[in-house]
């Protein structure tokens, strides 16, 4: 591709105009949406799109492609005008039916409803958090299988356009710091300066110099202080690429650039412009003052030379791989099948089983050994902790540490920053190529929980590892011990809960974690040690809830538990046996899969008549009506945990089996 700088002719500004007048006239049908930045952004979009972004628009899925991800993601009609005249499967039409139900082009970027989105994108902070994702991605690809020195078969810039609000986000600091730290050097983030947010100007909140703290960051930082200055944008993307650190480009903008009453205006940011004022701009623009949609010829003609190109760029990738085939044939079909996520046949083979003769054991220390035989079998898998690993027991032994200079670690260390976390696991999924896991507490899932959110809505199969899952974590106190995070994040679309009652359970749930799909995976584990059941018996957790322990006689009672307090239930259920009363025992390590069994099975295991019912888990109770009905009791935790010793708490708390034993009689 050229590199020299571009010299901006009037095609080139009939592009610009085109981007510009197409968002004002979407947004303005559909009477809703942002219209003022992408006109702003115009110029920098069309730069990036005709003169670096590498990408081939008929096959969005090309693996060697730039990213590119709209943090901003309010600005959409930037990108929809981009890949509609870039030659991707949009249409005029779809840009005609922005944000109408059902349509291509929805009021944010959403993975996976119009080709060419990286990332869902609207939760400002998220995209770039999701771009350090990417660049991990590619360094890490790049590491395990590049192998001429010369041109690679991963080798890819990381692109995301983001705003004054991104940049506020404190998910932008952590991830920059993080990238800066990592020296990722193929992400760069062009800063749409525009001085504006929905309040007004930037002024009122906001007085950050962005370059010196990106600098500070230790990334290399660039300004652009013309927004429409498209050789200097070029340049300045020239130069990004080139430096061997991640690069910051603030670029002077003005929001609704050329709208005579509403440019550097805060109104042009959410809402339409009105007709009178786009016929106004387009006059500015020298456009014709009434035509809606319009997209000259010469614009879609050298706009689509797009298609050629990325045919070609792709092509020669092929050629480049076919190559890498020949010589290594072993890798490129590890590589392809990493890519399409395939599992190793067998995988699963060395999960390792306990005997109970082997615990009490900590399901966290069941996790590591499980985390470590899965590392084993799948080369794609890979993870790290927000600086917990030790508390986590996430390491992978052997597998290196993820840092500058070494990308090819799986250890990644993400440091005390659990949202940035969560944000690059989404981005590292979106990639491809890599199955990647997070830990912390369970407690700190709230810091995670906006990319936790994304995962879900996006259906990203990240996998979570929150331990210290809890009051029975004990002396840290009511800080660390969470309460209320299992019933919230049960309450997500798409999220899969699991909370193993012992060390096979988790080993089940970790096997269960691995082969899901269609949104993320968080495993709840103990601190605290707990005895082991026999592997055979525990089978039926993986069908999210099984009979642990069968009533002796006639059954009359039901005691659902999950993770720690299994035991109790069981404790209880002795007590009860004991006085004649029929009494099993449910472990349910994961309502959601549970609840999508037959309706035969799940009535086995709760039988409907049965009616007396007590559920225990150290959580909140919210969510457990569906499985005690309305005469069922629950022993939870209604209020905040304590520092004490985890015995002491578990049995203050009253998750003693005496307590659950005497809840249960009065059902009865
Ligand atoms: C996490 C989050 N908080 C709030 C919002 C609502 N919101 C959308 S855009 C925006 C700020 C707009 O300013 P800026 O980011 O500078 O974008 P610009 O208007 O300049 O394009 C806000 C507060 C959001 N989308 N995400
Ligand atoms: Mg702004």
């Amino acid at each position: 591709m050229k590199t020299a700088p571009l010299d901006q002719t009037a095609l080139d500004q009939l592009c610009i105009n085109t981007i510009r007048t197409l968002a004002m006239d979407a947004v303005q049908k559909a009477n809703s949406g942002h219209p003022g930045t992408p006109m702003a952004l115009a110029p920098a979009a069309y730069v990036l799109w005709t003169k670096h972004l590498r990408f081939n628009p008929k096959n969005p899925k090309w693996v060697n492609r730039d990213r590119f991800i709209l943090s901003s993601g309010h600005a959409c009609m930037l990108q929809y005008a981009m890949l509609f005249l870039t030659g991707y499967d949009l249409t005029l039409a779809d840009i005609k039916q922005f944000r109408q139900w059902g349509s291509k082009t929805p009021g944010h970027p959403e993975y996976g409803e119009t080709p060419g989105i990286e990332a869902t994108t609207g939760p400002l902070g998220q995209g770039v958090g999701n771009s350090v994702g990417f660049a991990i991605a590619e360094a890490s690809l790049a590491a395990r299988f590049n192998q001429s020195g010369g041109k690679e078969i991963v080798d890819h810039y990381t692109y995301a356009i983001c705003s004054d609000g991104d940049l506020m986000e404190g998910v932008s600091h952590e991830a920059a710091s993080l990238a800066g730290h990592l020296r990722l050097s193929k992400l760069i983030w062009l800063y749409d300066d525009n001085h504006i947010t929905i309040e007004g100007n930037t002024d009122l909140a906001y007085g950050d110099d962005a370059c010196a703290r990106f600098a500070a960051y230790g990334w290399h930082t660039q300004a652009v202080e013309d927004g429409n200055d498209t050789a200097a944008i070029d340049a300045a993307v020239t130069a990004a690429k080139a430096d061997q650190r991640p690069s910051f480009i603030r670029i002077r903008t003005h929001i609704a650039y050329g709208a005579p009453h509403l440019q550097d205006n805060a109104k042009a940011h959410g809402s339409p412009l009105g007709e009178d004022e786009i016929r106004a701009t387009k006059k500015f623009y020298g456009w014709p003052e009434d035509a809606h949609f319009l997209v000259p010829d010469d614009v879609l003609a050298h706009m689509r030379e797009a298609v050629d190109r990325g045919a070609e760029l792709e092509a020669e990738w092929r050629a480049l791989f076919d190559a890498y085939a020949a010589k290594y044939p072993d890798l490129a079909r590890r590589f392809n099948d990493e890519q399409a996520q395939l599992l190793p046949e067998d995988w699963a083979a060395d999960l390792p089983t306990w005997q109970p003769s082997d615990g009490p054991l900590a399901t966290r220390i069941a996790s590591s050994k499980t985390i470590n035989a899965i590392a084993k079998a799948v080369p794609y898998f890979l993870g790290g902790s927000a600086d917990l690993a030790p508390s986590t027991e996430t390491l992978i032994a052997g597998g290196g540490d993820f840092e500058a200079g070494n990308y090819g670690g799986r250890n990644l260390h993400f440091g005390i920053r659990e949202h940035a976390m969560g944000a690059a696991l989404n981005g590292m999924w979106l990639h491809g190529g890599l199955r990647p896991f997070g830990a912390t507490f369970l407690i700190f899932s709230d810091y995670m929980r906006p990319a936790v959110r994304l995962a879900a809505l996006t259906k990203i199969p990240a996998i979570y590892v929150w331990t210290h899952d809890s009051v029975g974590l004990g002396e840290d106190g009511p800080t660390h011990q969470s309460i209320e995070q299992l019933a919230s994040l049960r309450a997500m679309p798409n999220m899969t809960v699991m909370r193993p009652a012992d060390a096979n359970e988790t080993a089940i749930c970790w096997r269960l974690a691995l082969e899901h799909e269609g949104g993320p995976v968080g495993l709840a584990l103990t601190r605290q040690k707990i005895p082991i059941f026999e592997a055979a018996a525990v089978k039926g957790a993986e069908r999210g809830g099984y009979v642990l322990e069968r009533e002796g006689s006639r059954l009359q009672l039901i005691l659902i538990g999950t993770g720690s307090e299994v035991q109790v239930c069981i404790g209880a259920r002795a007590l009860l046996q004991a006085a004649g009363i029929g009494t099993r025992v449910v472990s349910l390590p994961c309502w959601s899969i549970f609840d999508a069994q037959d309706r035969e099975y799940r009535d086995e295991v709760l039988p409907p008549d049965v009616t007396a019912r007590v559920a225990v888990e150290a959580a909140a109770p919210l969510g457990w009506e569906r499985y005690i009905g309305a005469r069922g009791a629950m022993v939870g935790m209604r209020r905040f945990g304590a520092s004490a010793p985890g015995e002491v708490n578990m049995k203050e708390f009253g998750f003693t089996p005496e307590r659950v034993a005497a809840v249960a009689r009065k059902l009865l």
